[in-house]
């Protein structure tokens, strides 16, 4: 009884953000296996991820766009959206954040990650979506948890609400005790941990880190408070309510701990998700639809439902990523966009990764993805920021809309095609990216008299590629410090600047050279160019007026 009870039940949607690279795809792998869905998980770094299935995301080992996979877990169905880490996709995560429950925030003890970290969780603050922090890679854990803790503290603008403390067996993480449960489990690789029992210094860390987690929930609930102030043990089942209750309120932002390589900490997060996590009829309040299904006055008689991100197919139909928040959707029904155009759908399929399997009808609270060969069907809201992928196989204008014009052109990184460059004009002034190539005249064609020029680069510590010739593959893919500045002063951009900035060297690849640094990568680029450059850094931004003004990251 208890929690069971006051869980809503149905189809939850769940987000995974986080920082680049901090094992969202590999935690999306590790609940897939944990919760039965696939057999057993897959590898980023093998290629074998059901969520970085796109050739481009195999190729990456990153994640290039939204991917989602829908499992179960005690008959409740699970839909998780993974969404990439790098900042040049930040928008797919935008697009998908509205019609979550909750969001799993997965991080790193890095504190070179902080300030993304940051950035994410105050977009989920401001839109106030619940999310719980995701302590990843435990198995490489280094420093004490209440270390790690403060550490992280400053990226959220509400408490960090620690909900387990780790077990250490020398200088490993042998297990965790549960704080809510007042539990101690021992990991298990790839199957649910055991429970053993709480005792000795365990215990007493236990005691001490249970406290302040009430004391962290007691600066909600006056009545906890004088439990607290009387010494008097509060009846579990108030905790969780509590522990669920201010989630969902946006005033704490739990912290579980795990390892996704290692499927640890798995159940215990699908765990504080069901409990914890909202359903949909308060993700639909949230987005001020009303249980009936209407939305801003407007009837949506049978079924309204969220676009996360439509994709054109190759023959030219559509697929687009949808929840469900209020009605029943079957196949054939006839759908309206935000923007009053209406058509069919014509298939609804359960998402799953990779592989798609067809249903009949969906449910408030589903995800699915739902076909149509009509143009603009559904799209994604106005309101957010997410974007619609256009499918083209011709150089040339591929968005033309309110003045602003993205022209793209092939360029050349080897093997890897297509590969293209972008250039964006509006109103006279015009950025060029480079994307993936190798030194290229295209770049120079469209890139010349731009007001800023964006080109890719690799340095690389020359005696790297002797010791090592399989790299100079890899080398040959991409354009020199030396190149870019030939491309630079030819185009004669009023700023260039450098993205996508490879430093190759060692230990990344087993070879003892230092790879070189920014300054180094700077030096060579001078000897070919004397004008203006920048080397960009993640979040960095441009702002574009009669001259180009770059601002850094705080
Ligand atoms: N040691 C350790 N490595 C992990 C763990 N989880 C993920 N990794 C590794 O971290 C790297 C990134 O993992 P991904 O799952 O691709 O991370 P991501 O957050 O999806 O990355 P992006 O989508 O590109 O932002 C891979 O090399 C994983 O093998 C973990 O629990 N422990
Ligand atoms: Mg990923």
């Amino acid at each position: 009884m208890g929690q069971d009870v006051r869980s809503p039940r149905g189809p939850r949607c769940i987000a995974l953000v986080g920082p680049f690279q901090s094992g969202k795809t590999t935690l999306l792998e590790a609940i897939l296996a944990r919760t039965g869905a696939i057999a057993r998980a897959g590898s980023v770094d093998a290629g074998t991820s059901v969520g970085d299935a796109s050739a481009e995301a195999r190729s990456h080992k990153m994640s290039v766009g939204l991917t989602a996979a829908t499992t179960s877990f005690m008959g409740d169905s699970y839909t998780f959206i993974d969404c990439p880490g790098s900042v040049e996709f930040a928008n797919d995560m935008r697009a998908a954040l509205p019609a979550v429950d909750a969001a799993v925030v997965v991080c790193e003890a890095d504190e070179k990650k902080l300030p993304q970290l940051q950035i994410i969780l105050r977009e989920l603050e401001q839109l106030k979506i619940p999310r719980f922090l995701f302590l990843n890679k435990i198995d490489r854990a280094s420093q004490r948890i209440r270390e790690t803790l403060a550490m992280l503290q400053p990226a959220s603008r509400v408490p960090l609400v620690l909900r387990q403390i780790p077990i250490w067996n020398g200088d490993l993480i042998e297990g965790f005790v549960d704080l809510a449960l007042e539990r101690a489990f021992v990991y298990r690789e790839h199957k649910a941990s055991e429970v053993v029992d709480l005792e000795g210094g365990n215990l007493d860390r236990g005691k001490e880190a249970r406290f302040s987690m009430l004391e962290k929930l007691a600066d909600h609930d006056d009545a906890l408070m004088e439990q607290l102030l009387e010494d008097i043990q509060p009846p579990r089942d108030a905790v969780f309510d509590d522990l669920a209750r201010e989630l969902r309120e946006g005033l704490i932002c739990p912290v579980l701990l795990g390892s996704a390589a290692r499927e640890n900490g798995v159940l215990r997060l699908m765990k504080a998700l069901r409990h914890e996590s909202p359903g949909v009829e308060a993700t639909a309040r949230r987005l001020g639809v009303r249980s009936d299904g209407k939305s801003d006055g407007k009837s949506a008689k049978e079924a309204l439902g969220y676009v996360f991100k439509t994709v054109h197919l190759q023959h030219g139909g559509k697929l687009s990523l949808t929840r469900l928040l209020a009605g029943r959707l079957d196949d054939g029904a006839v759908l309206q966009s935000s923007s009053g155009e209406s058509g069919k759908v014509s298939g609804i399929l359960a998402v799953n990764g990779a592989t798609d399997s067809k249903r009949a009808a969906a449910e408030a609270g589903d995800t699915v993805a739902l076909g149509s060969h009509f143009a603009r069907v559904l799209e994604v809201p106005a309101h957010t920021a997410g974007h619609i992928a256009y499918h083209f196989d011709k150089d040339g204008v591929v968005f033309d809309r309110n003045g602003v014009t993205v022209r793209a052109f092939t360029v050349d990184h080897g093997p890897a095609k297509p590969a293209v460059g972008y250039r964006v004009d509006y109103k006279g002034r015009s950025v060029l990216i480079s994307g993936d190539t190798r030194m290229d005249e295209n770049v120079i064609k469209y890139g010349t008299g731009v007001d800023l020029l964006l080109h890719e680069v690799l340095a690389v510590n020359p005696a790297v590629l002797q010791k090592a010739p399989k790299l100079v593959a890899i080398f040959n893919l991409h354009a020199s410090p030396e190149q870019c500045g030939e491309v630079f002063a030819k185009a004669k951009p009023k700023l260039a600047a450098f993205t996508h900035i490879v430093l190759m060297g060692a230990p990344a690849f087993g070879v003892p050279f230092p790879a070189p640094t920014v300054q180094d990568m700077i030096d060579e680029t001078r000897k070919t160019y004397q004008g203006p450059l920048e080397a960009g850094v993640d979040l960095m931004t441009f702002e574009i007026g009669n001259g180009v003004t770059v601002k850094r990251p705080m």
